[in-house]
């Protein structure tokens, strides 16, 4: 076994990151877990933080679980919704009023539905990338779905994180968050 712990300090925020390789019987191929805190040094205490692996290769099977993104007192909950490419947004309305969903990957819309109190629905976002999420309704509504291709990537709510299963090789650790309304790196 081997481990291995890097400090990083970037954008406001410090990352304290420790890898441990695990020993694997003969014939299988290694794998890792990349464990880290995350402290934000600057600027909005928040979290709004995900970090993902950047350089990964090969296709993984996504979780047949949505992930939900529910509508509460006009705010979209969480902010910033990481998934893997075949998994399922689950939009919830908690509101006693209609929103309306409305999604763009790119500046092209991908849907536009009027959603009523108290009801959800599922949608499967077709490609990787980052989408922008709105409500047509409240023009203060607005989130982020980041979708990637491999399940190498954590939401920091409670700023520690961990990724398992990580296949040999190397990689790059890319943290994203939200600074006043818009996604950096
Ligand atoms: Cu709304």
């Amino acid at each position: 076994m081997k481990r291995q712990t890097k400090f990083i300090t970037v954008l406001g925020i410090a990352i304290a990151l420790s890898g441990l390789l695990a020993a694997t019987a003969i014939g299988e191929a290694a794998s890792g877990t990349l464990v880290g805190k995350l402290i934000v040094t600057k600027g909005d205490k928040s979290q709004n933080t995900v970090v993902y692996l950047k350089g990964v290769k090969g296709t993984y099977e996504p979780p047949q679980v949505p992930v939900v993104l529910d509508q509460q007192r006009k705010v979209f909950v969480p902010h910033l919704v990481p998934l893997q490419k075949g998994q399922a947004v689950r939009f919830k309305n908690s509101d006693p009023l209609t929103h309306n969903v409305h999604v763009y990957w790119e500046r092209l819309s991908m849907i536009n539905q009027s959603q009523p109190p108290n009801s959800s629905f599922d949608w499967t976002p077709p490609r990787a990338g980052e989408y922008l999420i709105l409500c047509n309704i409240h023009p203060e509504m607005m989130a982020a779905i980041l979708v990637f291709n491999h399940p190498f990537f954590a939401d920091v709510r409670s700023s520690e994180f961990k990724i398992d299963n990580i296949p040999e090789g190397t990689y790059t650790l890319v943290a994203v968050r939200d600074v006043a309304g818009e996604l950096k790196e």
